[in-house]
């Protein structure tokens, strides 16, 4: 679309966003208060008993549902033999960065037999989050959505009938623990899920000996409005979302409203979540809902394909009148896009625009005082950690991580790195005694060395000599300290070093803009002119392209250090994280509280 046709279409939307509500926590606010026991059960599919870490015994776990201004309390009782912290996936946690559950880096986990409780506000946002475990990979089924409705109960669209979580994940049938091992020492292209899911059911696409999967169904009536709020909880893949006889109207995305986009196809990446409307306006038949993982084509690495579906069927029809729609025997099944498809997500994302009129939009278009931009590879380090020479190129002699701007994430061991910073125990670049406290240093602002970051003939394939005089790589914890109140530009750059996978990049305790994105390697000169500053989307995760780029800026307002992630599971253990860190502002209203008194202390963890 062009700059002026999105102006207009601007002008024309602010009639629709001039309803939205905007306030804030009033006297009326809610507790939202839930108890969250985590334990290990067997859970069975495909002819296999598989243990998983569950909240409350469910899979996936249980809703949190909130209006804007709410207060969320939860009390994480850990009856599971693992260290656990839970993040409240997309919540900005203004002011309460201690309760933002990122292990190591806001908190130590949750150890065996103790609890904590999470205390936060979820502020002035409207629409779909989740929360997921973030110590290793058992978030795949530690997990569930948090659907937070608007005060004023008006929304800035058709206003809903009912809402339907749709949650896609995967079933894993190994030991998670182990996966994120394997990937933290290297990465193991074994290591695959069984199956897809959609709300925890693997449905008919799957069967084992002659057993076949329960679908998820939603029962619909006609004429009524469902907003299904879509969350990739997946560890691995991207996912491709349509249902078969209905067009989908895209309402909102990580919590924040989008201008409304009609689409017959939605692109929902790791960690991502999409709010969108449908109508059950078809003949009154039976219909699959279908997501469909994509991957890159050759010469990346193959992964099975993984798909699920679930069925909507329509109710409260009469039999003659089902009878004068001939329906077929079978539900109709959308067409879906090819796994390798990786252009429609592109376009998909590339037609979200925000509502005009957000309070940070003319910050974020004035003076821009930090600029990064964030190289998202793959390296290697030798396995003698001791040693900096050694022969590469898949040999054993080193091991495969996952960098940004050639600096590999180490999370911090002792203590989690909030706390090292609020007491006074970091160590900046020189010291690394690492007994008496975390040694950070610098992200750096741009890659230390340009080379073709888009080159296709760096995709990792079988005695690439090019790739291994890239690999050298090391470990630190890196972090970025904001000044409060610094407008903060990233652009991410994918390269093909770390196959030509797209990059879902995910920043707590703040939104940001995007403002474009691009394919090929990013040259401000002529990129900067592409930027949306009148109606970018703000989200929380964006979908950085395969072999291109993509740029955000956000207002550094809340003090804290917030985790700075890719969301594939394997990228993030292999590496590839930073910590934003934003010191306090002049005020107490703008600086960090002390930390909650029962926040988990640091004793080893695994
Ligand atoms: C947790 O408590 C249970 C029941 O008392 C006990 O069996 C288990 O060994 C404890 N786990 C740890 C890690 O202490
Ligand atoms: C699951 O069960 C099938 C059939 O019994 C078996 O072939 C397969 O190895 C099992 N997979 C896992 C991961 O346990
Ligand atoms: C981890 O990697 C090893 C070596 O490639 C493999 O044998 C093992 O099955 C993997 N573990 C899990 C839990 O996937
Ligand atoms: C069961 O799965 C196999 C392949 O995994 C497929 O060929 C077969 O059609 C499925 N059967 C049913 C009844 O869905
Ligand atoms: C549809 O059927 C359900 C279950 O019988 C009933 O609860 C509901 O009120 C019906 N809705 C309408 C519009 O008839
Ligand atoms: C929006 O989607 C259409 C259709 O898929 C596509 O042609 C167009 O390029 C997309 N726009 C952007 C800005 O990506
Ligand atoms: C690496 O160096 C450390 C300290 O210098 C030493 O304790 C350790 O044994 C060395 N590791 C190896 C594998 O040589
Ligand atoms: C490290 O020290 C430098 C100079 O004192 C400072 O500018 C920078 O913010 C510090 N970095 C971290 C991560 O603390
Ligand atoms: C990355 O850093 C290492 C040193 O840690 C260096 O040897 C290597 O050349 C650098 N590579 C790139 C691509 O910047
Ligand atoms: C980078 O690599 C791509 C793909 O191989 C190629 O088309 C492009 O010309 C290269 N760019 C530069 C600046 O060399
Ligand atoms: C933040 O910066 C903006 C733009 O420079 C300014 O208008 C605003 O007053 C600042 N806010 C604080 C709390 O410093
Ligand atoms: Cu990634």
């Amino acid at each position: 679309m062009s700059k002026m046709l999105r102006m207009a279409a601007g002008v024309f939307f602010f009639l629709f966003a001039v309803a939205l509500s905007s306030a804030g926590a009033g006297s009326d606010a809610a507790v939202v208060e839930h108890t969250f026991v985590v334990t290990q059960v067997r859970m069975r599919h495909l002819c296999n008993d598989t243990l998983v870490t569950v909240v409350n015994g469910q899979f996936p776990g249980p809703a949190l549902e909130a209006t804007e201004g709410d207060t969320v309390v939860v009390h994480v009782v850990n009856e599971s033999p693992h260290g656990i912290t839970i993040h409240w996936h997309g919540v900005k946690q203004r002011l309460s960065c201690w309760a933002d559950g990122a292990g190591m880096v806001t908190q130590c986990p949750i150890q065996p037999n103790t609890t904590f409780t999470y205390r936060f506000e979820v502020g002035d946002q409207v629409g779909t989050l989740w929360w997921h475990a973030h110590v290793s990979s058992l978030r795949a089924t530690l997990h569930g959505i948090i659907i937070i409705r608007p005060k004023s109960g008006a929304y800035p669209f058709l206003k809903p009938d009912m809402d339907v979580p749709v949650i896609i994940s995967e079933w894993w049938q190994r030991d998670l623990i182990k996966v994120d091992k394997n990937f933290s020492t290297g990465g193991n292209f074994d290591d695959n899920p069984a199956a897809a899911a959609i709300n925890g059911k693997l449905g008919d696409l799957y069967n084992c000996s002659g057993i076949i999967e329960d679908n998820f169904v939603l029962d619909v009536e006609p004429g009524k409005t469902y907003l299904l709020r879509l969350v990739n909880a997946a560890l691995f893949s991207e996912y491709y979302f349509k249902v078969a006889g209905h067009k989908l109207t895209v309402v909102g995305s990580d919590a924040n409203y989008v201008r409304p986009y009609t689409t017959d196809v939605i692109a929902v990446g790791a960690g991502e979540t999409i709010d969108v409307l449908m109508v059950a306006d078809a003949p009154p038949c039976q219909y699959y809902m279908a997501a469909l993982a994509n991957q890159p084509p050759p010469p990346d690495p193959q992964i099975p394909v993984f798909a699920s579906r679930a069925l909507i069927q329509y109710t409260n029809i009469s039999s003659n009148h089902a009878a004068r729609h001939s329906c077929g025997k079978e539900p109709l099944m959308p067409d879906m896009p090819s796994q390798h498809d990786t252009i429609t997500t592109v376009y998909f994302h590339g037609n979200l625009t925000g509502l005009p009129g957000h309070p940070l939009l003319p910050q974020i278009r004035g003076p821009v005082h930090e600029h990064l931009y964030l190289a998202l590879g793959k390296g290697s380090m030798c396995t003698d950690r001791n040693k900096t020479s050694c022969k590469r190129g898949g040999n054993p002699e080193s091991f495969e991580v996952a960098y940004i701007n050639n600096v590999s994430f180490h999370l911090p061991e002792k203590t989690s790195l909030l706390e090292a910073r609020y007491y006074g125990r970091t160590m900046n670049n020189s010291d690394h005694n690492w007994n008496s406290g975390v040694p950070v240093e610098d992200l750096p602002s741009k890659p230390p060395r340009a080379f073709n970051y888009t080159d296709n003939a760096l995709i990792p394939v079988a005695g690439n000599v090019k790739l291994e005089e890239l690999e050298p790589t090391r470990k630190a914890t890196m972090t970025r300290r904001f000044r409060y109140n610094t407008t903060v530009e990233v652009v991410f750059q994918s390269t093909a070093t770390m196959q030509s996978d797209s990059n879902p990049m995910h920043l707590h305790g703040h939104d940001f803009f995007v403002l474009a994105h691009g394919h090929g390697n990013y040259d401000a000169r002529r990129d900067v002119k592409s930027y949306n500053l009148v109606d970018p989307p703000m989200k929380n995760t964006v979908q950085v392209p395969r072999l291109g780029w993509a740029a955000i800026r956000f207002v550094a307002d809340n003090p804290g250090a917030w985790f700075m992630h890719c969301h594939f599971e394997f990228h993030i253990a292999m590496g590839m994280a930073a910590v934003f860190e934003v010191e306090n502002g002049p005020t107490l209203e703008m600086s960090l509280p002390p930390p909650p008194l029962d926040l988990p202390k640091c004793t080893q963890h695994e």
